[in-house]
C-alpha cells in the first residue's frame, strides 16, 4: 500500500517514499488500514466500564438505548471525557511531579542540577508566601519544593496551594462558588477514576463539572507546576534563534534526537554531548549535532537552542533518514512502532524511563542521582552506532527554516519594557484598544493522522495572521509553525496584516532586535501553556476586566492526545473561547456536546469549545469572537 498527501511539510513526500521502498510501514499507512473506524467510538457510545460489556448504544435510536447496566449514551459519553482528562491529567501531572522531585534533590544536594534561575525561584516562592529573606538558593528551593509536596499530601479542605497562587483571583473565586476547587492532584485522580467506575456517579451533568474540575487539576497541578520547576531548574527562556525540521541532522555528524517531554534528561544529554565532540570525532565525524522531537524538543530549544528535528506524525520519518544514530525517548507521544522503524537502520532506539520501555530498544535508566552517567553512557552509545551508519541509506531531506522561539512571559514582558519601562504592558494593550492588534489566539496541541500533517495549523494561522490577529503558539503546533517559516521576523512582513506588521514592526525596532517581531510567539511545550495562562492573567489584571472579557482564543487544531483534552478543558474553565479542530468523542449525546460547545460553559464558565473541522471558517469564528468580546469592552 502506498500514501500520499498526508502532509504539507516538504520532507515528508521523500522520506515516505523512501520508507515504503525500505518496506516500512508508517502511522499513515496504519491509519489507511483502520478506515472505516469504528462509529460508536467516534461519537463516544460505547462503554467497556465493567466486564458485562463492552455495551454500545445505537445513534440512530432503532438499536439500545441503554447498556447492560442501564447506562445511557449522555452517560458513557460523559464517562469517557472525564476519564480521558483525568489520563491526561495524570501525565501532566506526573512529569510536573518528577521535576519537583528533581529540585528537591537538586536543593538538598544529591542530584547534580545547579539551581539555574534564582530570580524565578524568588517569584514563585513569593507567590507561594515564603519569605525569601536571608535565605540562600538551595534553602529556598528545597521550601519551594516542599510546598508543591504539601499540594500532593493536602488531605485537607483547602485548595491546592500552587492553583490559588498562580490563577486569578476572580476565577478561583468562581471556580470556588460552583465547587470546583481542586484540593490534591493525585486524591482527584483517585477521585475520578472511582466517580467513572461501574455503578457510580450517573449523572452527566455531576461527570462534566468533575471534567472541567480535571482540567484545574491539570492546569495547575500539572502545567504550571512542570514550567514553574522546570524555569527554576533549567533558566526561564529568553529569545533564542535555531532552526527547524530535518535538514537540520548532518550526515558527516553524531546525530541525537531527543524526543518526549520531561527535560530532566534531555537537558543532561545536550551538556554530555557537547563534552564529548572530542569522542565523536576520534570516531571519524565531524562532530555531535542534536535534534528535538515533540514537547523535549520545544523544551531544549527554548533553553539551548537545540534545533528542532520534527513532530509527532513524522518521528518515524526521521529514523528513515538512516542518519540518526540515536533516538532518547522519555515519555508521552512516542509511537511503539519506533521499535521496528530502528530495526531497520544501525539506529538506536534508547528508552530511559521506567514506565515507558518499547521491546526492543535499549534501556537505560533515567536515575536522577546519576543523571551525569545515564547522560554520558547515552551520548557514548550513539558515538558507537555512528561507527555503524550505513551511508548508503542515508537521505536527509534539505529542507530547515529559521525559528525564533523561548518567548516566556519573562521575555514579553522584558521585550516591552523596552518600549515603557513602568508599564510594560501598556503598549501592547494600548495596540489592542485602538485596533492594531484584533485579538490574539494561542495556537497549540498536536498532529492527528485524520488531518493532513500541520495543515490546519497554517491554514488556521495564516489567516488569523492576515486579519491583525497575534498568534502565540506551543507544543507540536509550535513545530508546525516553525517548519512553515511562521517565526521568523520574515513572516510577519510576509503573513501579518498591516496594523499588526506596524505594531511587531515597532516592538522589534524598540526591543534592539533590528527585525520585527514574529508574528507568531514561540511560547514553549505543552505544559507551558501555563505561559498562556500567566500572559492572559496579567492582561486581565493590567485592564481590570476578567479573562473571559478578553479578545482572545485558543486553538487545538491538530490535537491527538489526552491531555490536550485536559489542557483545553482548563482554557475554557479559565474563560477561554477554545477551538477543536479534530471533532471529539462526544457527539453521541447532545447533553455533553451541548453543555461543552454551549451557553451552559460560558454562563458558568466564560468560555467555551468550538467545534470546526474547516480551517477557513475555524479562523472566522475566532475573529467573530474576538470582534465580539471587542464590542462589549467598548473598543
Ligand atoms: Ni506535549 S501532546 S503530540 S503537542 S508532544 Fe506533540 Fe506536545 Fe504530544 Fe501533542
Ligand atoms: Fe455495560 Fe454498564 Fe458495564 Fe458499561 S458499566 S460495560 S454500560 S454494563
Amino acid at each position: 500500500m502506498s500514501v500520499k498527501d498526508v502532509s504539507i511539510d516538504p520532507a515528508v513526500p521523500g522520506l515516505l517514499e523512501k520508507a515504503e521502498n525500505d518496506g516500512l510501514e508508517t502511522v499513515w499507512h496504519r491509519f489507511a488500514s483502520q478506515q472505516p473506524q469504528c462509529g460508536f467510538g467516534l461519537l463516544g457510545i460505547c462503554c467497556r466500564n465493567c466486564v458485562q460489556g463492552p455495551c454500545r448504544i445505537d445513534p440512530f435510536g432503532e438499536g439500545p438505548q441503554k447498556g447492560i447496566c442501564g447506562a445511557n449514551a449522555d452517560l458513557m459519553v460523559a464517562r469517557n471525557l472525564l476519564r480521558s482528562a483525568t489520563g491526561g491529567a495524570a501525565a501532566h501531572i506526573d512529569h510536573a511531579y518528577e521535576a519537583v522531585e528533581a529540585l528537591y534533590q537538586a536543593a538538598v544536594g544529591k542530584a547534580p542540577y545547579e539551581i539555574k534561575d534564582e530570580a524565578k525561584l524568588k517569584a514563585v516562592a513569593g507567590k507561594l508566601g515564603i519569605s525569601v529573606d536571608g535565605k540562600d538558593k538551595n534553602t529556598l528551593a528545597r521550601e519551594v519544593a516542599e510546598a508543591a509536596f504539601a499540594d500532593f499530601a493536602n488531605h485537607g479542605a483547602a485548595p491546592m496551594k500552587w492553583l490559588t497562587a498562580t490563577a486569578p483571583a476572580e476565577r478561583v473565586e468562581t471556580w470556588g462558588k460552583l465547587g470546583l476547587l481542586p484540593k490534591n492532584p493525585d486524591r482527584e485522580i483517585r477521585t475520578a477514576m472511582h466517580q467513572t467506575s461501574m455503578g457510580v456517579d450517573s449523572d452527566p451533568v455531576n461527570l462534566i463539572l468533575a471534567t472541567v474540575k480535571m482540567g484545574l487539576v491539570d492546569g495547575y497541578g500539572g502545567l504550571h507546576l512542570a514550567t514553574d520547576i522546570q524555569d527554576i531548574l533549567f533558566g526561564t527562556p529568553s529569545p533564542v534563534v535555531s532552526d527547524a525540521n530535518l535538514g537540520v541532522l548532518d550526515a558527516d555528524y553524531v546525530n541525537i534526537i531527543i524526543h518526549g517531554h520531561v527535560p530532566l534528561l534531555s537537558e543532561k544529554v545536550v551538556e554530555w554531548a557537547r563534552k564529548l565532540e572530542n569522542e565523536a570525532i576520534a570516531a571519524g565525524a565531524r562532530g555531535i549535532k542534536l535534534a528535538g522531537i515533540c514537547c523535549t524538543g520545544n523544551e531544549v530549544l527554548m533553553r539551548q537552542g537545540v534545533p528542532l528535528a520534527t513532530n509527532f506524525l513524522a518521528q518515524e520519518l526521521a529514523v528513515t533518514t538512516g542518519a540518526v544514530d540515536a533516538m532518547v525517548v522519555d515519555v508521552q507521544c512516542i509511537m511503539p512502532s519506533l521499535a521496528d522503524i530502528t530495526a531497520c537502520y544501525h539506529t538506536k532506539l534508547i528508552t530511559t524511563m521506567p514506565i515507558a520501555k518499547v521491546p526492543g530498544a535499549e534501556h537505560v535508566p533515567f536515575d536522577i542521582e546519576k543523571v551525569d552517567e545515564t547522560a554520558r553512557q547515552i551520548v557514548r552509545i550513539a558515538i558507537e552506532a555512528f561507527k555503524n551508519r550505513d551511508p548508503e541509506k542515508v537521505r536527509i531531506p534539505g529542507h530547515r527554516s529559521k525559528v525564533v522561539a523561548g518567548f516566556s512571559v519573562e521575555a514579553v514582558v522584558g521585550a516591552l519594557a523596552k518600549l515603557n519601562a513602568d508599564n510594560p504592558l501598556k503598549p501592547l494593550v494600548d495596540n489592542i484598544a485602538n485596533g492594531n492588534i484584533l485579538g490574539a489566539c494561542g495556537v497549540v496541541g498536536c498532529n492527528n493522522a485524520k488531518v493532513v500533517q500541520d495543515s490546519f495549523h497554517v491554514a488556521l494561522v495564516k489567516e488569523l495572521l492576515k486579519n491583525n490577529v497575534l498568534v502565540v503558539a506551543t507544543g507540536c503546533a509550535a513545530h508546525a509553525l516553525g517548519k512553515a517559516g511562521f517565526l521568523t521576523p520574515e513572516a510577519t512582513l510576509q503573513y501579518a496584516g498591516d496594523s499588526l506588521k506596524a505594531v511587531l514592526t515597532a516592538v522589534g525596532e524598540a526591543a534592539g532586535l533590528k527585525a520585527p517581531l514574529p508574528p507568531v510567539l514561540h511560547m514553549g511545550s505543552c505544559v507551558d501553556n501555563s505561559r498562556i495562562g500567566d500572559l492572559l492573567k496579567a492582561l486581565a489584571a493590567y485592564l481590570n476586566v476578567a479573562v473571559k472579557d478578553l479578545p482572545v482564543a485558543a486553538s487545538a487544531p491538530e490535537y491527538q492526545h489526552e491531555k490536550a483534552i485536559a489542557i483545553g478543558t482548563w482554557a475554557v474553565a479559565l474563560g477561554v473561547f477554545t477551538h477543536l479542530g479534530v471533532v471529539p468523542p462526544v457527539l453521541g449525546s447532545q447533553v455533553v456536546a451541548g453543555a461543552l460547545t454551549g451557553e451552559t460553559a460560558e454562563n458558568l464558565l466564560g468560555g467555551k469549545f468550538y467545534v470546526e473541522t474547516d480551517p477557513i471558517a475555524a479562523a472566522q469564528g475566532i475573529i467573530a469572537h474576538i470582534k465580539d468580546k471587542r464590542a462589549k469592552l467598548g473598543i
